[in-house]
């Protein structure tokens, strides 16, 4: 079976998990707790020597980490990633803007505020995060003010990336009553067949 190393809270993860459940694929979860050096052991790095979840081990034993990476390996040739080159590319836009511009403000915020605790030097970094994380909503924002997903008006892995953490920003602090084509957005996510909620497994 497939193995998915993850950690109950983690956005990265819950991607890997909402997909492999949506195209119906049946993994077992394997718990690291990425908060407490769950993936730095010598066990764990023998896996991704990157020290992080998410990870997917496929049945032939090949391990796959980064959760955009993984995503794209379990959409291809399913309606989840459409085909062309121009909407690949489209994906991978958002996918990137995902992991450049979004994950490491809004998911560190939350990171921090909902789970971690702030010593002084988070304290002194949570506005750079905010504001960051604020400027990748409002390009989110301007997107879906006039198209229901992120890419070809259809649900995609691009939607699954970004919602993964875009649902759950306000643990992080952030107010998404200035976001409601976000709010709408999140709601037809949602509303997907096959949809789980984080913390499904
Ligand atoms: N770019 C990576 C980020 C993965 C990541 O940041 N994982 C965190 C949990 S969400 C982690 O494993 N942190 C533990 C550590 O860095 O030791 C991805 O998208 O998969």
């Amino acid at each position: 079976m497939i193995k998915l190393y993850n950690y109950g809270p983690s956005g990265n993860g819950y991607k890997v998990a909402l997909l492999l459940n949506q195209l119906g694929l049946t993994f077992e979860t394997v718990e690291v707790d990425a908060n407490h050096g769950g993936t730095r052991t010598p066990e764990f790095l023998a896996i991704n020597p990157a020290g992080k979840i998410p990870v997917v081990v496929l049945t032939n034993g090949v391990a796959i980490a980064e959760s955009n990476a993984i995503l794209w390996y379990f959409a291809e040739r399913t309606a989840h990633l459409p085909e062309g080159r121009l909407r690949h590319a489209r994906v991978l836009q958002w996918m990137f803007f995902e992991q450049y511009s979004h994950e490491p403000y809004i998911a560190v915020a939350r990171n921090w505020v909902a789970h971690t605790g702030l010593d002084e030097r988070r304290r002194r970094e949570l506005p750079e995060k905010h504001e960051r994380g604020l400027a990748a909503l409002g390009v989110m924002e301007r997107r879906l003010s006039d198209h229901p997903f992120l890419v070809a008006d259809r649900y995609t892995i691009a939607d699954i990336a970004l919602f993964a953490y875009t649902h759950v920003a306000h643990e992080g602090g952030f107010d998404m009553s200035r976001f409601p084509a976000i709010r709408a957005w999140i709601d037809r996510v949602r509303e997907q067949p096959g949809h789980v909620a984080l913390g499904h497994g």
